[in-house]
């Protein structure tokens, strides 16, 4: 098995990670850990949980090292990570955040704390309220922020790392209207020394399950706690805007760029889009894995449909992207067989979720008058799931069940002043 090519112990936190799941082990601390096997020094990852305590009691006893299990029908292959130095748990430990994002080592505050971390009412901007909560990124942010201002250091760079359209931007406007409201002595700072840049990820990480973790300890002789199972394929496009130093990424695998949108776009109008379309038409038809809905031979087509005459027109390719043969790659990666991604993790927050993945394309569409049959029968079957019996994880799951049990259901959720704002206005 390979193991970090580095001393670990010698390693100073470069970087603070805001919501340390399955997908950052899988994916950015991966980037990373290779970067400092490469030679690049001080870029240890001190990981945050917002709320819960597991993250941590996982990885904590184990020193932070992790193992990621690359899966596919060739079979498996293991590796250990070493970027990961500790955990902390925000809800225990406050002052230790803020003083994470405010030692002068940090560099990078980055962040995967799914769509609804970002607190945003339907209209896009911030929830004043909730952002003052107790586990809200802003507050910690800001407090690490104040803290190395008073302290005479320079800013950091935000780095999002989630399934917003234009991520990087959404969190600069976020953060400033937080510090419009509760620290507007910090804005103009904020404004001049630190940057968000826009990213796409892309790495598919289902929920570990315990029979992952068996299948780890058989191989490796011993407990991990803390292991991830993932693809192959791994991508990071990151748009070159730092406040200060990075890792050199775009070494070890990602892509460094001046506009990040067309890649972005691509993967959550195609990938992702089609991904909530399978969670909902396949449960619909019974299935519970994303491999087994692919091979549907009722869904399949709508899927191809979905992604290469919906989606990809839509998109403004930069030079050299096909969307063409990422469509074909993308039905290749939903086939694997190795995976066993449950379509529920997929559907889990919609309300999140639908806007950029389906409804952007569906406004794009309209204006030029034109249907999308694929994300019509994607949003039959979303509204079919809200209407079945089992709890709804979504942030607006009350007001969702709601609307979908009663008359008029597509002018609730889409229509003007629905739950769901858009562009998209149901005919
Ligand atoms: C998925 C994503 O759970 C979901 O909503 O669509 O997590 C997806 O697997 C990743 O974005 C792939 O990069």
């Amino acid at each position: 098995m390979r193991a970090p090519g580095y001393d670990r112990a010698a390693q100073a936190a470069g970087i603070v990670h805001i919501g340390i799941g399955a997908f950052h082990r899988a994916h950015q601390a991966v980037y990373t850990d290779d970067a400092m096997g490469a030679g690049d020094r001080d870029w240890g990852i001190t990981g945050v949980s917002l709320r819960s305590g597991n993250v941590a009691a996982q990885l904590n006893p184990q020193d932070g090292l992790y193992t990621v299990s690359t899966r596919s029908a060739a079979g498996t292959k293991l590796r250990l990570i070493g970027a990961v130095q500790k955990m902390l748990v925000a809800a225990d430990d406050p002052q230790g955040v803020v003083a994470a994002i405010a030692a002068p080592a940090t560099h990078i505050v980055s962040f995967t704390v799914t769509e609804k971390g970002y607190l945003r009412r339907a209209n896009g901007l911030l929830d004043l309220t909730a952002a003052v909560g107790v586990s809200s990124l802003y507050r910690f942010v800001t407090a690490g922020l104040a803290a190395r201002k008073a302290a005479g250091l320079g800013g950091v760079t935000l780095l999002s790392c989630d399934n917003l359209a234009g991520n990087g931007g959404v969190l600069r406007r976020l953060m400033r209207e937080y510090l419009a409201a509760y620290h507007p002595d910090l804005s103009a700072w904020f404004d001049g020394e630190c940057t968000c840049p826009a990213t796409m990820i892309d790495r598919i990480v289902p929920a570990t399950t315990e029979a992952d973790r068996a299948a780890v300890e058989a191989a490796l002789g011993m407990r991990d706690e803390g292991a991830v199972v993932t693809e192959g394929f791994s991508q990071w496009v990151i748009e070159d805007d730092f406040a200060g130093p990075r890792p050199r990424w775009e070494k070890v695998g990602a892509e460094l760029v001046a506009d990040v949108a067309p890649y972005e776009t691509a993967k959550l109008r195609m990938l992702n889009g089609a991904h909530s379309a399978l969670a909902y038409i396949g449960l619909g038809r019974g299935h519970e894995f994303v491999h087994q809905a692919i091979a549907d031979r009722a869904i399949r087509p709508v899927i191809e449909r979905l992604m290469r005459d919906e989606a990809a027109p839509t998109i403004d390719a930069a030079p050299g992207q096909d969307l063409a043969a990422y469509a074909g790659a993308l039905l290749d990666r939903f086939a694997n067989p190795a995976l066993h991604h449950r379509l529920i993790q997929i559907a889990m927050d919609g309300s999140q979720k639908i806007p950029q993945r389906w409804l952007e394309t569906l406004a794009w569409h309209q204006v030029r008058g034109q249907r999308c049959p694929s994300l019509e029968a994607a949003i039959a079957a979303w509204i079919a799931f809200l209407r079945i019996d089992d709890p709804i994880d979504d942030p607006r799951a009350v007001e969702l069940r709601a609307a979908a049990a009663g008359p008029d259901v597509m002018e609730k959720l889409f229509g003007d002043g629905g739950l769901i704002a858009s562009d998209w206005h149901p005919v």
